[in-house]
């Protein structure tokens, strides 16, 4: 009896961007100087609208902020390969890529903030709601992305989710079923080194996440998530297979969470600062930036001039969710049921009753 190889399989990783902000040519995706600056604009919106909102925090005025401060090349580059009518199925930490997709920035501060009305986004917005229990959107995504196929739609669910959360069993679940029903469905992993204090050492034996599309008979690939262009390439690619009947991708992004895992948290308690300075060094931003002063479009003025313009846009945001009228507090306890229970209707009543005292 013969022994044979019945399968095998090969993880790639891609890199275009280098930290000194050089391009692999050959790699590098059809973008023209105005696509790029968008890209940086995007960015610098997500980084400033994060200090505001942790500044805020601090001040009391919204309840926790979950940071996405190194992360940006990662949303924005696949906000950035993202057609019309595809779907944006995102975790917690994907404020900017939200935004971009059409969730009005006060809207998301508000869910911030923990209004109610956070999660109710304009209509024919086709982002889903921030998840809590994490991992949770994973079936969710698995369930879009086979109802765009079944429908016949050209369209792809984009479904984010961080590297400790793929110890969930609803990402092994959701990454079952689109394989199977070869949904419409990309699945991006925020591989950000952190799942709150527990490293990705402890989160799994495997080599990459990438690999692990493979077991669910899709492939997997692995991208320098600091490399806006990098990101942006290996969606593009994906998100054209899966329109096209051609079934799921893992992409996983590797990048840091430069900040604490939210307002709650303080990483200095378990993380080496070495670490967190060597992949200051990787700064998404900065990476950008440099690509662009190479090209000649970039210069001080210049960014002195995004940083004012994205300011403003924020200041906007924050005026907007300040300006709402103060939901009433029972409000909290709305949603979920039909009915409302009678135990919740006793808590709504003497939360009310608390409020007025
Ligand atoms: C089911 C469930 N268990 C635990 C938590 C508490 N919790 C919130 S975020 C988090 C870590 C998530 O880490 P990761 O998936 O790497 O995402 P990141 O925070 O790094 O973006 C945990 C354990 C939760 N929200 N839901
Ligand atoms: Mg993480």
């Amino acid at each position: 009896m013969p022994v044979m190889t019945i399968h095998e399989a090969v993880t790639r990783r891609l890199e275009v961007l280098a930290p000194d902000g050089t391009v692999d040519e050959a790699l590098m995706p059809q973008l023209d100087r105005e696509q790029v600056e968008t890209m940086h604009r995007w960015m610098l919106l997500g980084r400033t609208l994060d200090a505001k909102a942790i500044t805020l925090q601090r001040q009391g005025r919204m309840g926790t902020w979950a940071s996405l401060r190194g992360q940006e090349a990662v949303q924005v580059g696949a906000v950035a390969a993202m057609e019309d009518d595809d779907w944006l199925i995102p975790a917690f930490r994907e404020h900017v890529a939200m935004i971009v997709r059409g969730v009005p920035g006060e809207t998301l501060l508000a869910y911030w903030a923990g209004d109610e009305r956070g999660s109710a986004f304009p209509p024919g917005t086709r982002v889903f709601p921030v998840p809590v229990p994490v991992g949770s959107q994973f079936p969710h995504a698995a369930g879009v992305g086979m109802s765009l196929r079944m429908r016949g739609e050209q369209a792809v669910a984009v479904a984010f989710i961080g590297d400790g959360s793929t110890s969930e069993g609803d990402f092994h679940e959701g990454m079952n079923f689109a394989g199977v029903f070869r949904a419409n469905t990309v699945f991006i992993v925020q591989n950000n080194q952190w799942a709150i204090s527990v490293p990705l050492s402890r989160q799994t034996a495997s080599e990459t996440l990438a690999q692990r599309a493979w077991g669910y008979g899709f492939p997997g690939i692995q991208v320098d998530g600091n490399d806006v262009f990098a990101v942006y390439a290996a969606c593009r690619g994906a998100f054209e297979r899966a329109r096209t009947g051609g079934g799921p991708t893992l992409i996983e992004a590797v990048t840091y969470r430069m900040g604490d895992h939210t307002t709650a948290d303080d990483a200095s308690r378990y993380r080496d600062p070495e670490e967190v300075a060597s992949w200051a060094q990787r700064d998404p931003l900065d990476r950008l930036r440099r690509f662009m002063e190479g090209r000649g479009w970039w210069d001080d003025t210049r960014q002195a001039a995004a940083e004012t313009a994205a300011a403003e846009v924020v200041e906007e945001m924050v005026a907007r969710m300040m300006a709402m009228e103060p939901q009433p507090p029972r409000e909290i306890f709305g949603h979920m049921f039909a009915r409302m229970p009678e135990y919740l209707e006793e808590q709504a009543s003497e939360l009310e009753r608390e409020v007025e005292r």
